[in-house]
This record gives structure tokens, sequence and C-alpha cells, in this order.
């Protein structure tokens, strides 16, 4: 029975009863029927209060309850939102931060002290055993999605021990506080792996057979997290499960990330809010999907019948370059790319004016052929890089019923529109006299 449904049933028989009783004992005493009505409406008051608090103490208890770790970040946002929507109680695990860093969120939080909310925070830290142990005890999770993480994979080889101990142990010390709280029989656990598994391909397209090669801190942390996870399954008959997930990116993707750093770099060039943007290895091929679909697929790994391990990707593997071709495409800018290595450069090769206009709403006045819009900067190489990565999905579309349903184009457009947006934002906002930030890769 939906909790909406149970909850007015409670409700009626609060109602039902006490009123009447209350009736009967108004009339009783010969008190006028103004007295008795406003009885009724004291005592409606009361119980839908009672049933209000009862609502958060039963829908606790009645829904199913998630705890997401990484809550503010991009898989964390739009799993969040689709596990409301499937009718669960989720719990968010924030970690402290001197400002809100609530953005990708917002849209989802309701004054606790007001309304009905299925949604809530707990701070915790992924480096804090006992912080963990308690939030795990305190909310009681059905199904746990470990998806906090250090996940920026050049960022790790400037703080590799931290790396290795938010993303590495972190996931051990979720495992454990199940573990020691007894809760392995009803909490299943979802284990964020990743594609940089493969690092070093030894297999194209790459399955759930192929062998692992990290080639980063970040991937080999995420390695003894993947492993602790299958051991934990094997040694406790836990419900832990890996999803090894390509790259997914999104509007709301990170704006380091390589994807958003163009199409933001883009909307910034775009309206002159930026001349040129700088990138680091051209030549790396990443498999890119839409987080959308595919933080569905860590739902679907949660719910079969026995724990497993499986792959999500597209199947489609695409160039750095050929995404900046792509995006540049859209608003009507033809990239061409000259030059080799650090000295490469991507140029105004042709400029559709009418795509321009309609796309960006003003004409490309600032803009010329043969123009640079794309440099090259060796600050953003890696000591190792991985060059080639394409996932096969078979099992998860088998096993899972798991498909993804937007195209490559689809992302790319939806990323250059809501950037374009914000860009406009920002003009306005530089126009009329405030200060716009300038971020840190621009
Ligand atoms: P993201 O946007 O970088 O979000 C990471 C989240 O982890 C953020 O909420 C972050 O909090 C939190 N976090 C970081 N360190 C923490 C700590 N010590 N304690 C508690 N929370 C901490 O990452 P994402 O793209 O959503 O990815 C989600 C997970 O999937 C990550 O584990 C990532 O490694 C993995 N993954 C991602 C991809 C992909 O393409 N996106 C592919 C495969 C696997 P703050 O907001 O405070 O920084
Ligand atoms: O780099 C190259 C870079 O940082 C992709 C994380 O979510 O996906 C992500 O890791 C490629 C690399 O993603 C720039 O060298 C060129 O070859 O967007 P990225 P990533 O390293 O693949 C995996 C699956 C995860 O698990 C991670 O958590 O693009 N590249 N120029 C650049 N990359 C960045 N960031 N910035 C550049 O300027």
């Amino acid at each position: 029975m939906p909790l909406s449904q149970n909850c007015s049933n409670l409700q009626n028989a609060n109602h039902g009863f006490f009123g009447f009783l209350k009736i009967f004992f108004a009339l009783d005493r010969k008190t006028d029927l103004d007295q008795g009505l406003r009885e009724i409406e004291r005592i409606t008051m009361r119980s839908r209060k009672i049933v209000l608090k009862m609502n958060k103490t039963v829908g606790y208890i009645i829904m199913k309850t998630a705890l997401i770790s990484g809550i503010t970040g991009q898989d964390g946002a739009y799993l969040a939102e689709f596990l409301l929507q499937k009718g669960y109680f989720v719990w968010g695990l924030k970690r402290r931060t001197s400002l809100f860093n609530t953005d990708r969120i917002d849209h989802l939080i309701k004054d606790v002290h007001e309304s009905n909310t299925h949604f809530n925070f707990l701070y915790a830290d992924m480096t804090d055993s006992t912080n963990l142990i308690r939030v795990i005890q305190d909310t009681q999770p059905d199904e746990i999605y470990n998806l906090a993480a250090q996940s920026h994979v050049k960022v790790s080889f400037d703080t590799p021990e931290y790396t290795a101990n938010t993303d590495g142990l972190g996931t051990l010390r979720i495992l454990e506080a199940v573990r020691l709280l007894g809760m392995t029989e009803k909490t299943k656990i979802y284990q964020a792996s990743t594609s940089e598994l493969f690092g070093q391909v030894q297999e194209v397209p790459q399955t759930e057979k192929t062998p692992f090669y990290p080639r980063s801190p970040y991937a080999v942390a995420k390695l003894y997290a993947y492993w602790i996870t299958v051991n934990y399954r094997e040694a406790y008959g836990m419900f832990a499960c890996n999803g090894v997930l390509f790259n997914h990116e999104s509007p709301i993707r990170g704006e380091t990330f390589v994807t958003r750093k163009i199409t933001r770099g883009l909307a910034h060039i775009a309206l002159g809010l930026q001349k040129k943007l700088y990138l680091g290895n051209l030549n790396a091929k990443r498999d890119w999907g839409h987080a959308k679909d595919f933080i569905e697929a860590m739902y679907l790994v949660l719910q079969q019948n026995k724990p497993d391990d499986y792959v999500i990707a597209t199947g489609i593997t695409t160039e750095i370059r050929e995404f900046v071709r792509k995006a540049f495409i859209r608003i009507g800018i033809n990239i061409k790319f000259i030059g080799n290595d650090v000295e490469e450069k991507g140029i105004i090769d042709t400029i559709d004016l009418n795509q321009f206009e309609s796309v960006v709403g003003v004409p490309p006045a600032h803009l010329s052929i043969g123009q640079v819009l794309i440099a090259v900067d060796p600050t953003y190489f890696r000591p190792t890089d991985v060059n080639l990565l394409i996932g096969d999905a078979t099992k998860a579309r088998k096993q899972l019923g798991w498909q993804p349903k937007y195209s490559l184009d689809d992302l790319i457009d939806e990323m250059v529109l809501s950037d374009l947006e914000q860009a406009l934002r920002k003009k306005y906002l530089k126009k009329s006299g405030f200060i716009v930030r300038q971020s840190l890769e621009e």
C-alpha cells in the first residue's frame, strides 16, 4: 500500500474514533454545537500533526531506505532523484565543507521542519570509520550506494595517499561497518567501480573478464575497492556488487573533467567570456554515456536475485579531439586541428552564421576564420594516461535488461545548451558590474 494511502487511513481512523467520542461527550455535557465543532477541528489538527510525525517514522520503516555516499556529486544527485521517484527514503552522506556545496541537489531539499521529506543528510567522511558505522547503524539502509570518492584521475597523482584512503579504504570501512553491525542479511551494497581499472587495456572491447591494469593512484585505489567488495561477498555471503562503469557525463559533470571543460569552454568562447581553451592529451579515446542512464544500471544491479559484477558502457568510443569537433559543430563552428603534440591547435575552419546565431542568440562578431580556439597545455598531461576505453555491456544488457537511452550527440547537445545558458547568466552579471569569478581551469 502506498505510504500516502496508509497515512490517510490512519488519519481517518483517528478522526473517526476520537472524533466520535469527543462529540459524544460534548453533546452529553449539553455544550453547544459550535463548541463541538471547534473540538472536532482541534482534534483534526492534532491528529494531522501526529500523522505527520508517524509518516516520518512509519515511512522510514515501510519504505525502502537507501544510503548514498557522495550525495553532492554528479551520480549521487541523479541517483537520489531517481530513488526518490521510486518511493525510497534516501539518506545522503555529505562531508563537511565550508560552503553549502549542494547545488546539484538543491531541488530535492525540503525544509525538514515544515514538510514531510523523504530525503535527508548526515555528515560523514569516507576516512572516518566510527562515523560510517554510526550513520549505517542509525539509518539501517536496505541498500548502500558507495559513490563517494576523490574521483579525478589527474588529481590522484597529486594526492595519492588521500585517494587511497578515501577510494580504497573507504570502501572497506563501509563493508566492515555492515558486517560488524550484523546487517549482512539486510543491506545490499553497490560499489562504484570504474573502467579506469582496465587502464593499459589488455583486450578490446573490455568485459567483466578482461584483466585489469590500472594506470593511476585513483585506479589502483579503486582496484583495492573492487577486490575487497568481491572478497566480502565471497567470505561473508554479503550482497555486495561492483558496477564497472565507463565514463558518464551530464550537464552537472564536474567542470574539470574533459567533456564539461570542453562544453563550458565552448560556451564561454561563444559569448566572448574566454578566448581559448587549453586541453591536455587529445589522442585519448573514451566510451562516454549519459549519467542518467548509468545510475539506472546501479539500481538494477542491486535488484537482482544474486550479487554480481557488471560492466556498464555504451560500446562506442570517441577521441577527445572528435568530442571537441562535435561540440563546436553544435554551434555552427567547424574546428580543424593542425600541428602536432604540444604545438597542436584547433582553429576555426568555417562558421555557419545561421546555426551560430540560432543556438547562441548573438552573431559571432568576435570570431574569425583561422582563429585558434583550442591549444595544448602540458600541465594537463598525466604521468601515465589511459589511451583507449571501449566497453562491452552484453552481460548487463542480458541480465539487467539495461540499455542506454542517450546517444553521444544527445549528451553533447544537452551539455552545450546547459553551459550556454550558464555562460549567458555570467555575461549578464558581468555586464551589470558584478564580479564574475574565474575558475581554475579557464
Ligand atoms: P564526483 O562528482 O566527483 O562526486 C564524488 C562525491 O564524493 C562528491 O559528493 C564528493 O563530495 C564525495 N567525496 C569525495 N571525497 C569524500 C570523502 N573523503 N568523504 C565523503 N565524501 C567524499 O563523482 P561522480 O562522477 O559522481 O562519480 C561517482 C562515483 O563513481 C565515484 O566513486 C567515481 O570514482 C565513480 N565513477 C565515476 C565515473 C564517471 O564517469 N563519472 C565512472 C566510473 C566510476 P564533495 O562534493 O564534497 O567533493
Ligand atoms: O579525462 C584527457 C585525459 O578527466 C578523460 C572520472 O570520472 O572517468 C573519469 O576519469 C581523458 C583523459 O576522465 C584534458 O588525459 C585531455 O585521457 O574527463 P577525464 P577520466 O580520467 O577518464 C573514469 C571512468 C572515472 O572513474 C573517473 O572517476 O581526457 N584530457 N585534456 C583531459 N582531461 C581533463 N580532465 N582535462 C583536460 O584538459
